[in-house]
């Protein structure tokens, strides 16, 4: 086997490192392998939140010492899985925050350029939150429902009002254990200070305020993202489109837009179209403008607009390797700074466009939502200003595969249910008589340390064929998109009873719901179905699982914590950030469950990690009654009834 293929199952990308190779070109694959993994910091046992240390609290002989000022193994581990949270926490939280503070100026008339696209969800949304409707415009409705979401973030006391859409046996958990969320930045903050130097030396407590924290995310700052990005943007509704370095366009100016926060990204997908822009391009010798997306920003225009994807985040400096990329545009979130040492090799310009990232070396030309169109107009002129200076060294690896995308919760509803009756209880019903055997959310990165996309497909395949739905965002979606998971026809790799369903209903075997932030939707999914009855009476009763085996990211560690304090067993691969301490590890992996219903795993393989989650599913249809496979029942009208009274 050439050595790129140990790197990466996808083809396109082997062929790009082993490009980069012959053009002198260092990208990540070639950096990790002079860089290795700290074996102290990636058990959570260096701890250096003090200028006494760094103490680092293993020995290689694997003897546990304790820090200079007498902090534990336990203490530090969690101390160091807190602040990945808080971390994580605090970026999804700044990414909804700045979703807020977008949409009340779209709803106050002061970013010309954005409009309100969802009437139906900001009516219920408003709804929800008490916002008064009446002979009110869409604009006045906004403001207050912005207004009451954005103050979700400095709030000090009280709860996350999103958190009363949870079951209510959820939420008396919460409550019982004093992890209900009161302010989302709140919570990040007190994290911050629990893990100062000298504050809480309790492993148990500092993790509990760590679930406080995640769920601060998850019912918080990314579920508010989503659903105020729903109402601007649009809710995203089925849509082909297409993956993988292939939708490079050899004649064409590309830009790859990269990031997490959508309203350039938005902007620049329509204003790319303009004709007079398509004119200027021409007189650059080109035959048009080609936008691709990269990462969660790509899954965000993916699914409103059927923007191609380009690649997910190992792809990144291997798009500028093609030589045929204009411009690589960037804003927050998952951007290597390798991405201008690589570019400097070819004749892409990186675009920082966020005040809060900007990279030594890197053209920054900041967004400005007052000025939309004029801002997005100004970076694709800078592109095509760039096309002339394409290279002869241009290669585009010939693979891009079809997909569908865009099954957000309310889509999922409409589709199962119908538009009359839109509602999760025909999933319910197959996951009741044995044709669907259970959930799994598959999510999360790609991770340079293990076989790039090979851990999610090779899970989503072993899971579909034990006839369990997976509900994929962020890069996994994308690893599942070019590997030709996200279609119906991949129903021909599922077992016999999802196979039925998924040809029944016209949806893939594995649906992609968005981006990262969008796990929020995953968590709308599960209340919905146990409130639609059959399954429980709380999210831990459901035969559901999540996992992230190629994780990377700290917003990972908030995602998965708050899938575990929402009650859903979750499983990590590639690394685990606490095996220095055994108690914390076994805290997190045993002592959770009896807490919140779901807990950690942490299973490398991802065959074995997909029969982990199997023999979950298994072990909550037992505890449901629905082990043996049963007559498909067919609900009447007052069998209906009866259930939605319950
Ligand atoms: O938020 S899955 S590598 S791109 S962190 Fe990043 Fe991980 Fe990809 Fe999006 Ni999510």
């Amino acid at each position: 086997m050439a050595e790129a293929e140990t790197k990466s199952i996808d083809k396109a990308s082997i062929e790009m490192i082993e490009k980069a190779a012959s053009d002198g070109a260092s990208t990540v694959f070639d950096r990790a392998e002079v860089m290795s993994p700290c074996a102290i910091g990636a058990v959570g046992s260096c701890c250096k939140h003090c200028a006494m240390g760094p103490c680092q609290l293993v020995t290689f002989k694997g003897e546990q010492l304790r820090g200079v000022c007498g902090a534990t193994a336990a203490t530090v581990a969690a101390r160091n899985f807190v602040r990945m949270i808080a971390a994580g926490s605090a970026a999804h939280g700044d990414h909804g925050r700045e979703v807020a503070k977008v949409f009340l100026e779209v709803a106050k008339g002061e970013a010309p350029g954005f409009e309100i696209k969802d009437e139906q969800k900001l009516l219920q949304l408003a709804l929800d939150l008490g916002v008064n409707i009446g002979d009110r415009s869409n604009n006045e409705i906004a403001v207050d429902v912005g207004q009451i979401l954005r103050d979700e973030f400095g709030k000090q006391e009280g709860e996350l009002l999103f958190l009363k859409r949870a079951p209510l046996k959820r939420q008396e958990i919460w409550r019982k254990l004093g992890v209900a969320p009161r302010g989302i930045d709140r919570e990040v903050s007190e994290a911050m200070h629990r893990t100062h130097m000298g504050c809480d030396q309790d492993y148990r407590d500092l993790l509990l305020h760590g679930a406080r924290t995640a769920l601060a995310d998850g019912w918080g700052g990314s579920m508010i993202a989503t659903e105020l990005q729903d109402i601007l943007f649009g809710t995203p509704s089925p849509v082909a489109s297409q993956i993988n370095l292939g939708v490079l366009k050899d004649d064409e100016v590309n830009i790859i837009i990269h990031g997490h926060e959508p309203y350039l990204a938005e902007i620049i997908a329509v204003v790319s179209q303009d004709p007079e822009l398509i004119e200027y391009a021409k007189s650059k010798g080109a035959k048009g403008i080609n936008l691709a997306g990269m990462c969660c920003t790509a899954n965000e225009i993916l699914m409103r607009h059927g923007v191609p994807i380009a690649g997910n985040f190992l792809q990144q400096e291997l798009a500028i390797v093609t030589g045929a990329v204009e411009a690589m545009v960037v804003d927050v979130q998952c951007i290597m700074q390798g991405l201008v040492e690589v570019a400097s090799c070819y004749h892409t310009k990186v675009i920082t466009t966020d005040r809060r990232t900007k990279i030594e070396g890197a053209t920054h030309m900041e967004f400005d939502e007052h000025k939309a169109v004029e801002s997005a107009k100004a970076i694709i002129r800078t592109a095509i200003d760039n096309f002339p200076n394409r290279g002869k060294n241009v290669i585009i690896p010939n693979y891009k595969t079809d997909l569908i995308a865009g099954f957000s919760h309310e889509t999922i509803n409409y589709l199962l249910g119908g538009l009359f009756r839109a509602s999760y209880r025909p999933l319910n019903d197959n996951i009741i008589n044995g044709r669907i055997r259970g959930v799994a959310g598959v999510v999360g990165c790609n991770n340079v340390r293990v076989t790039h996309d090979d851990l999610h497909v090779t899970l989503v395949k072993e899971l579909i064929k034990n006839d369990v739905l997976v509900l994929e965002t962020g890069c996994a979606a994308m690893a599942c998109g070019k590997a030709g998971l996200l279609l119906p026809e991949a129903a021909q790799y599922a077992g016999e009873g999802l196979a039925s369903v998924c040809e029944a209903v016209g949806i893939p075997p594995v649906l992609h719901m968005g981006a990262c932030i969008d796990n929020s939707r995953i968590l709308m999914a599960a209340t919905a179905m146990v409130k639609d009855g059959g399954l429980g009476d709380d999210i831990s009763d459901l035969p559901a699982a999540g996992v992230a085996l190629e994780w990377m990211s700290e917003k990972a560690i908030a995602i998965g914590q708050y899938f575990v304090s929402s009650g859903v067993f979750t499983i990590f691969g590639t690394t685990w950030p606490t095996l220095g301490s055994k108690e914390v590890t076994d805290f997190l992996f045993k002592g959770m469950e009896d807490l919140y219903g779901g807990m950690w795993a942490f299973e490398p393989d991802p065959i074995k990690a997909a029969h982990l989650v199997i023999d979950h599913i298994d072990r909550k249809r037992k505890d449901l009654g629905i082990d043996k496979a049963g007559e498909r029942v067919l609900y009447d009208m007052t069998m209906r009834r009866e259930l939605d009274a319950v």
